[in-house]
C-alpha cells in the first residue's frame, strides 16, 4: 500500500504564494503531497468530488487555504472524516480577519483545525499535518523532532550573534 499523503487545496491561484509555505515544509520532511486550485464557491462539485478521490486514493489530512469568505476548510471536512486544516490567507480589504472567522468558525459536529493567517498558518499546517501522520510513522516522527531541535539550535545561534556583537 502507499504511504498517506496529505492533500492541500487552495481555492485560487492566488493563494500559492502563501501556500508554498507549506510544501516547502513537506519537502524538508519528505512527506508526499497533492495540491489542487479548487474553490467551495466557484467550482463546489469539482472540490467534493477530489475530496472523495483523494481519500480513496490515500489521503490521510486534508489542508485548505482559502481567503476573503473563506468556506473551503469547511465545504472540505463536510466531505470527509479526514482531519482537515484551514489557512485562513489575506487576499482582501479586510487582511485576512475575514478568512479567519469563515475558516475557524464551524458549527458543532464539523471540526476544522485553523492555523494562523498566512504564511506562519501555511508552516504550521504543514507541521501539524506532519505531526498527525507522525502518530504511524516512527520515521517522520524523528524527522518532525529533528527538525524541533533544529528550531531551536537556530535560535541559540542568533543569539550567540548577537551577544558577539554587542561585545564588540
Ligand atoms: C478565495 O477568494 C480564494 O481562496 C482567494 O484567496 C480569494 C480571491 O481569489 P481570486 O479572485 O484571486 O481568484 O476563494
Amino acid at each position: 500500500m502507499n504511504k498517506p499523503f496529505v492533500a492541500i487545496l487552495m481555492g485560487s491561484d492566488s493563494d500559492l504564494p502563501v501556500v508554498e509555505s507549506a510544501m516547502d515544509i513537506f519537502k524538508k520532511l519528505s512527506v508526499s503531497f497533492e495540491v489542487k486550485i479548487t474553490s467551495a464557491h466557484r467550482t463546489p462539485e469539482q472540490t467534493q468530488a477530489y475530496v472523495q478521490s483523494a481519500e480513496e486514493r490515500g489521503c490521510a489530512v486534508f489542508i485548505a487555504a482559502a481567503g476573503m469568505a473563506a468556506h473551503l476548510a469547511g465545504a472540505v471536512a463536510a466531505n470527509t472524516l479526514k482531519p482537515v486544516i484551514g489557512i485562513p490567507i489575506d487576499a482582501g480589504p479586510l487582511k485576512g480577519q475575514d478568512s479567519l472567522l469563515s475558516t475557524v468558525q464551524m458549527p458543532a459536529g464539523i471540526p476544522v483545525a485553523t492555523v494562523a493567517i498566512g504564511k506562519a498558518g501555511a508552516k504550521n499546517a504543514a507541521y501539524l499535518a506532519a505531526q498527525i501522520l507522525s502518530l504511524s510513522d516512527e520515521e517522520l516522527a524523528k524527522r518532525v523532532k529533528q527538525e524541533r531541535a533544529d528550531q531551536a539550535q537556530a535560535v541559540i545561534e542568533k543569539d550567540a550573534k548577537l551577544q558577539q556583537s554587542l561585545k564588540s
